[in-house]
Formats: C-alpha cells, sequence, structure tokens
C-alpha cells in the first residue's frame, strides 16, 4: 500500500499537467486534402500548446459515420469534428446555400457567400452549443460519367451518387435516379453497379480513381461546397486561455491554408484523371443551360424552404 502512494506521489510530481486528449472524426479518407489540412490543425494545436491538447484525427468515417458527428460534438461524445456543412440543410436553409447550383462558382464567389453564410450559422450552431472553427471549401463540382453527356436529357434513368439532398433534389429533376454514397464508399459503389454518374469535385474523383469505372469528366463548376470543424462550445470554455488561443490561432491558419490547398487541388487532380484517361471537356451551352433551368429551380424551392436568417445569407452575398 505505502508503495502505491509513494508511487503516485512521485508520478504527481514528475508528470506535467495531464494532456488533454481530442478525438476528431471526419467522414473523409487519409489521402483528401481536407483531411491532411485538419492533421496538420492538430500539429499546430500540438506544439502551440507544447503538447497540452493532443488532438487525434479519425479519418474515412471510423468514429462516427458522417450522420452521427454533428450530434457526436454536440452530445459531447467527441469535443470536436469535421463534416460537410450543406449535411444540416434539413435544420435550416442557411447551413445548404453553398450547394445550390450556380450561386457561388468561383473561389471568389464562395469566399464572399462564407463571409455572409458565417455569422448566421454561428449563431444557429450556438443554439446547439457549438461553435465553428473554420471552413474550407472542396474545389468546384463536376461531373462525372461513361459518356459524354451534352444535354441534361442524356442524364434520365441513370442511378445517380449523391452526397446531400441538393444533389438528390438535382439529380431527380434530370430525371435521374439519386442513391445517397458517402465518398469513402464511392469505388465499392460504382464497381457494383449501384451506381453510373456522380458530380463531385476533381478531387473526390481522383481519390477513389474514378477512371477505374467512369470515363469522362465535364467540369460543369456548378458549386463551390465545404466543410467544417465545428468545437463544443462547453468543452472548448474549459480550456486553458493559452489553448484556447492555440486552437483559435491554428483554425484561422487552417481555413487559410485549406483554401489554398483547395485551388491546387482542382488544378492537380484535374491533370490526374486525364492522364489516366478520361476525357476531360468543357460542358456544352445545351448542357450548361440545362443545368442552370435546374438551379433555377432549386433555388425557388430554397427560397420557399429559407427562414429569415437564411434569407438574409442570400441577400448580403448578393449585395
Ligand atoms: N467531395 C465530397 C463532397 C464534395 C466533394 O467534392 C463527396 O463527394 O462526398
Amino acid at each position: 500500500m505505502k508503495h502505491i502512494f509513494v508511487f503516485a506521489a512521485a508520478m504527481a510530481l514528475a508528470a506535467p499537467a495531464l494532456a488533454e486528449k481530442w478525438d476528431m472524426p471526419t467522414p473523409y479518407g487519409d489521402s483528401t486534402f481536407h483531411t491532411q489540412n485538419i492533421s496538420l490543425f492538430a500539429d499546430d494545436v500540438r506544439t502551440a500548446t507544447n503538447g497540452d491538447l493532443d488532438i487525434t484525427v479519425h479519418s474515412a468515417g471510423s468514429l462516427f459515420p458522417h450522420s452521427e458527428i454533428k450530434n457526436a460534438i454536440r452530445s459531447r461524445q467527441v469535443p470536436i469534428g469535421e463534416f460537410f456543412l450543406s449535411r444540416l440543410s434539413n435544420e435550416d436553409a442557411a447551413y445548404g446555400i453553398d450547394s445550390q447550383p450556380f450561386v457561388a462558382t468561383s473561389y471568389e464567389d464562395a469566399a464572399k457567400l462564407w463571409a455572409a453564410q458565417k455569422p448566421v450559422i454561428t449563431e444557429l450552431l450556438a443554439e446547439q452549443g457549438l461553435m465553428p472553427l473554420f471552413s474550407v471549401p472542396w474545389p468546384a463540382q463536376g461531373l462525372y460519367t461513361k459518356s459524354e453527356i451534352t444535354t441534361v436529357d442524356q442524364l434520365a434513368g441513370l442511378r445517380f451518387r449523391a452526397y446531400n439532398a441538393a444533389l438528390e433534389e438535382l439529380a431527380t429533376l434530370a430525371g435521374a435516379a439519386p442513391v445517397q454514397i458517402e465518398a469513402s464508399d464511392i469505388a465499392q459503389a460504382f464497381s457494383t453497379g449501384q451506381v453510373a454518374a456522380m458530380i463531385t469535385s476533381p478531387s473526390t474523383g481522383a481519390n477513389s480513381s474514378a477512371w477505374d469505372f467512369l470515363s469522362h469528366y465535364s467540369s460543369i463548376n456548378a458549386w463551390v461546397p465545404k466543410n467544417i470543424v465545428v468545437v463544443n462550445k462547453r468543452v472548448f470554455d474549459k480550456l486553458s486561455a493559452e489553448s484556447q488561443a492555440a486552437v483559435i490561432a491554428a483554425a484561422a491558419k487552417a481555413e487559410t491554408r485549406g483554401w489554398a490547398m483547395s485551388a491546387e487541388e482542382a488544378k492537380i487532380k484535374t491533370a490526374i484523371m486525364a492522364d489516366n484517361g478520361m476525357t476531360v471537356y468543357a460542358p456544352s451551352d445545351a448542357l450548361k443551360s440545362g443545368l442552370e433551368g435546374i438551379g433555377a429551380t432549386m433555388l425557388e424551392t430554397w427560397n420557399a424552404k429559407a427562414s429569415d436568417a437564411a434569407k438574409s445569407v442570400l441577400s448580403t452575398y448578393q449585395k
């Protein structure tokens, strides 16, 4: 018994204050630039806090499935996590505006949209005890198929991979059949014939080796959706002032770095698809106008459902 006390006392003297350990789930795999960016964020926090705050990234939905990450942070099963922002559009349309076709299609517009969206979703998330730390866009979304598509009509009847409600709506309006599939399950879904077409970034296309099961990529650049990193406010508030400052500083750095990584990624991954034999083509005017028509219908639906907060995001952006 005495030995145990002596040992415990010695440990208490020798060991520095116990490091705070945070698990951080993300739906996306290790080769995804977002995952690489949040790993660098974790490294920056560890360094700045001298190891007092130690964040471990759990990639590819290994800790929680995508659909559960937000609520896991809310209920403090994990203190922090990353997810696809527009997946929350069923809670408020303000979360989904970045996934509406042809609202913001360049990084410049996406940055402007984020500036309009951030204060509104910060308030919405605060109602759930959550605090956004940073948000990073995927490259603009393009169309992947097994043959060249020149009009929207040619999408009719195709089983279409979707990742959120907006994409499901778009596929349905095009007469296609949407199937929800997580990014990390894309290769499997195509190779088993579950789906035959998709809209996603060159990043996700190349990371899933799209050339193994698809042949054509059209840079329709329809929208620039974002991931967001969110922390539980109560857990954050319990950190020391130094650790809080370290998290905020690393988050600001991660946001800047992430946007730059995304732009790089768009170029590199499109080239990789071409190198692997995919036909990369600009959309025809007919395809563009067909998709824009669908986008206009979707925006009407969005407006009909939008809260005042959501509408204010769009009007601030459009100013
Ligand atoms: N990749 C993710 C979300 C958007 C993107 O470019 C996906 O396909 O699920």
